[in-house]
């Protein structure tokens, strides 16, 4: 998987993805990171890449020729257009399904705006999807790159140690994980359900749906509209809702 990050912080994006688990994976070659300055492709004489909007209010506003000459120079290397991403609080909210539909990709370029946002003819022009990361307002579109490029990141293959942890992931089948212990058996009085001691893995995984489906149904009961149920699951969940 290859990352081009057009952005006006490319510091800001190295240092973040460069570290710990996305780090090692580009040391590995399984990931690679391609951040592109928007700044170099500056068209005035001050370096500047924002001015006022029309229209007028407040705030500043990212020109369109920097931002489509930034874009041009990674897509004019590439065999085919590649999936631009516009991060941006109008855009769809981003989730784990997305995240396996991008991990399918070769190629992602992410799109980061400041100030007020991006003349939205360049937007029109090179964007494919704007995404956002939840109903805030940032003051740029460098977290939530990282965001993205990070659960992205997890579902490549060989970026894991252990494949299996992607797959039992938080929303595998769309609901919350179970809750985790380990060592000591007892910290401050406090025991790990023996039912985790036991070594019986049947029941060790029949306890661990269970508690996702409580946790689901507590904290997230939106969550299980869209979750794959198994029949069990319906008769267990039916039962917590008796209560
Ligand atoms: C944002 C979000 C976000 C808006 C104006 C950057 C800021 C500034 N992006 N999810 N929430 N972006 O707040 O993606 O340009």
């Amino acid at each position: 998987m290859i990352f081009h990050v057009l952005t006006l912080f490319p510091d800001m994006i190295r240092d973040g993805f460069q570290t710990s688990i996305t780090g090692r994976a580009v040391e590995k070659g399984l990931l690679s990171l391609d951040t592109v300055n928007i700044r170099d492709f500056s068209v005035n004489k001050h370096n500047r890449v924002d001015d006022y909007p029309y229209g007028g209010g407040a705030g500043m506003v990212m020109q369109a020729e920097p931002v489509y000459l930034a874009y041009q120079s990674v897509a004019e290397k590439l065999p085919k257009k590649p999936k631009v991403l516009y991060m941006s609080p109008q855009g769809k909210v981003f989730n784990q399904r997305m995240a396996e539909e991008l991990a399918q990709e070769e190629e992602l370029v992410f799109l980061c705006g400041h100030y007020e946002g991006i003349d939205e003819r360049v937007l029109e022009e090179i964007v494919d999807e704007e995404v956002s990361i939840g109903d805030y307002v940032l003051t740029g579109g460098e977290l939530p790159a990282l965001v993205i490029m990070d659960a992205v990141s997890r579902l490549v293959g060989g970026v894991l140690h252990n494949e299996d942890s992607a797959e039992f992931d938080s929303f595998h089948d769309n609901l919350l994980e179970y809750p985790q212990y380990s060592r000591p058996e007892v910290w401050r009085d406090k025991a790990v359900p023996p039912i985790l001691m036991s070594g019986h893995h049947a029941n060790v995984e029949k306890w661990r749906r269970e508690q996702s489906l409580i946790r689901t149904l507590e904290r997230r009961p939106d969550l299980l509209e869209n979750a794959n149920l198994t029949k069990q699951d319906k008769k267990f969940l039916a039962k917590l809702k008796e209560v």
